[in-house]
């Protein structure tokens, strides 16, 4: 477990030294959520239909932009103008892994412009450490004025069976988050991290990664296709700041009631750590 996550959202709000760390946390606190939803639709009205619904018992959006079959700046709009309305952020998971020049491009601009509206961005670290730099490179650039606003996470693990982000790949994505303080948010992992065994950057007295866990779901255990779940209680039990719930909410009957419950659920078992 990290040495902060028994404590309250609002106590790492006041104290972190990442802006939009803050922000994240000040959201969860406000709102009394730390779910994220996977919003995994692939129309615009039915994105902006669930973030609308959604919104006031989420603390994050998380999209995969690129699933979309109409996508356009009518999707950014919409989207931003929900997350003011709810005071949600919005993560988009493209999980970025090529060559540092590459990110940048695919970052900043193209056809999907995420540094415009995502305030959170993932990438995977087999590209090694330049990834991390480079898109930090991008968002911190003196004349991009979105700076304070956006941050990374490291995919340090994933959930799916057979994962090989394990071992000496996940100690590399604990040594370079801490290189990168101010742009590095924290991971996307199934647990906390800070103690991860064969990291070799002494972690420093302020290190309050955030943990995103995805793979929740409180009435599966997994997919067909390899995906698998924990529930709310188990992964805030290991360290998840924020779990992250896709089919397990907006496939549900009542997608509005599915994302009440599994606030209620995330919420009492935070409660519970902090306690
Ligand atoms: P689900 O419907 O709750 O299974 O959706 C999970 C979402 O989280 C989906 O958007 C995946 O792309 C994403 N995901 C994941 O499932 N596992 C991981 O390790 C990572 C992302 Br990283």
């Amino acid at each position: 477990m990290s040495s902060k996550s028994h404590l309250t959202y609002g106590a790492r709000a006041r104290t972190h030294p990442n802006p939009l760390a803050r922000r994240l946390f000040e959201v969860a606190e406000a709102k009394q959520s730390n779910v994220t939803v996977s919003a995994d639709v692939t129309t615009t009205q039915e994105l902006l239909d669930l973030a609308d619904r959604l919104g006031p018992y989420i603390a994050v959006i998380k999209t995969h932009i690129d699933i979309l079959s109409d996508f356009s700046s009518e999707t950014i709009t919409g989207l931003q103008a929900l997350a003011s309305k709810h005071n949600f952020l919005i993560f988009e998971d493209r999980k970025f892994i090529d060559i540092g020049n590459t990110v940048q491009k695919q970052y900043h601009g193209g056809a999907l412009r995420i540094s415009e509206w995502a305030h959170i961005i993932n990438c995977a670290v087999l590209p090694g450490e330049g990834i991390v730099q480079a898109l930090a490179q991008t968002a911190q650039a003196p004349d991009f004025p979105h700076g304070p606003e956006r941050g990374l996470l490291i995919l340090a693990e994933m959930t799916s069976k057979g994962s090989l982000a394990t071992g000496a790949y996940t100690a590399a994505s604990v040594d370079y988050a801490r290189n990168y303080p101010s742009f590095v948010l924290g991971f996307v992992s199934t647990r906390s991290l800070g103690e991860a065994e064969g990291t070799t950057v002494a972690p420093s007295e302020e290190e309050d990664f955030v943990v995103f866990t995805t793979g929740v779901n409180l009435s599966s255990k997994g997919d067909k296709l390899g995906q698998q779940y924990q529930t709310p209680q188990s992964a805030i039990g290991r360290g998840a700041d924020f779990i992250i719930a896709g089919r397990g909410i907006y496939a549900a009957p009542d997608a509005v009631d599915a994302a009440r419950q599994y606030q209620q659920q995330g919420w009492a078992a935070y409660l519970a750590r902090v306690q």
